[in-house]
């Protein structure tokens, strides 16, 4: 019999309580991009978190939306509800701040899937009074069965680590599924784009919309031990192109300073950055151009 603990945990949670943010807190490292936007999460993403003889492997999902109008919304619904497959256990994250309708939602899904659950309540930095936190927990708690109720602040770190080592604590007894040195299934290219999409999203402004998408049309280990990364930025609109660019190219020359640094902490190697900006129109509308980008989860 094996001595090894291993196992799935989804967090799940309206878009924006942080759950991408709490994933990276537990992993140390940037697997997940995070931004005061919604639906700054696409795809679906795995951490993978070994310490000794356990592995838990986190799967981050985008937020469940109810307007599937678009493709682009029907496809990260799809990605949403198959992490509930075969986990054995949901982190359902919600605001110690606010409880929305859409919370709610995500909570009957999680009472239908019957898994165990624990409560994580989020962004507790934000709760002014500790006598209004106890009370909003004691409230959530009663909502549903959970296992454990956890008040958390991802942003300061604060309890995630308790969360961690809980979580490594009631792994069930299983092989790992991955090599221990891996933190995520996806490819080096992949995390290059969702990289580059952080920066976007963080750096222009709310008229730009989420639909705006990265390829990488290069990736290469040049001679001198430098990678050289060329990203495409696909937008919708031409009148979409300067809010990119920025004044002077005020805005690309941030966007890509900053996805270099980050792309340097998270491949250990020296990046050498170029980014172009392209008109791409109607492709959240068209499923077939979203496939060939990548989106077939
Ligand atoms: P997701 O959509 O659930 O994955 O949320 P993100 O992880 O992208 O976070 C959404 C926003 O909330 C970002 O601007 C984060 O910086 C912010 N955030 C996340 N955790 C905390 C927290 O503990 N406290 C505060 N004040 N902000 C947080
Ligand atoms: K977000
Ligand atoms: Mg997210």
């Amino acid at each position: 019999m094996t001595e090894n603990h291993c196992g799935m945990v989804a967090i799940v949670g309206r878009p924006n309580v942080g759950k991408s943010t709490i994933l990276n807190r537990i992993l140390g490292q940037k697997v997940s991009i995070t931004s005061r936007k919604p639906q700054t999460t696409r795809h679906r993403i795995i951490g993978i978190d070994t310490q000794d003889n356990r592995q838990a492997i986190y799967v981050d999902t985008p937020g469940l939306h109810k307007e599937e109008k678009r493709a682009i919304n029907r496809f990260m619904n799809r990605a949403a509800s198959s992490s509930l497959g075969d986990v054995f256990l949901v982190l359902f994250v919600v605001e110690g701040t606010r409880w929305q309708a859409d919370d709610e939602l995500v909570l009957e899904k999680i009472k239908a899937s019957g898994l165990p659950c624990w409560l994580v309540v989020n962004k507790v930095d934000k709760v002014d009074e500790q006598g209004d936190l106890m009370d909003t927990l004691s409230r959530l708690s009663r909502l549903h069965d959970f296992d454990q109720v956890l008040p958390v602040s991802a942003k300061q770190g604060k309890q995630i680590e308790r969360l961690r080592q809980l979580i490594l604590s009631k792994l069930p007894f299983s092989e790992f599924y991955f090599p221990e040195d891996y933190i995520t299934d996806r490819s080096s290219r992949f995390m290059a784009s969702e990289i580059i999409r952080e920066k976007l999203m963080r750096f222009t402004g709310d008229e730009l919309p989420y639909s705006i998408t990265v390829e990488i049309e290069q990736f290469k280990l040049e001679s001198n031990g430098v990678y050289h990364i060329n990203g495409l930025i696909l937008v919708e609109r031409s009148s979409q192109k300067p809010m990119v660019i920025g004044k002077n190219g005020s805005h690309i020359k941030t966007i890509g300073a900053e996805a270099r640094k980050d792309m340097e902490d998270l491949f250990d190697n020296k990046v050498f950055l170029e980014l172009w900006v392209k008109v791409k129109s109607g492709w959240a509308d068209d499923e077939r151009a979203l496939r060939s980008l990548g989106y077939d989860e």
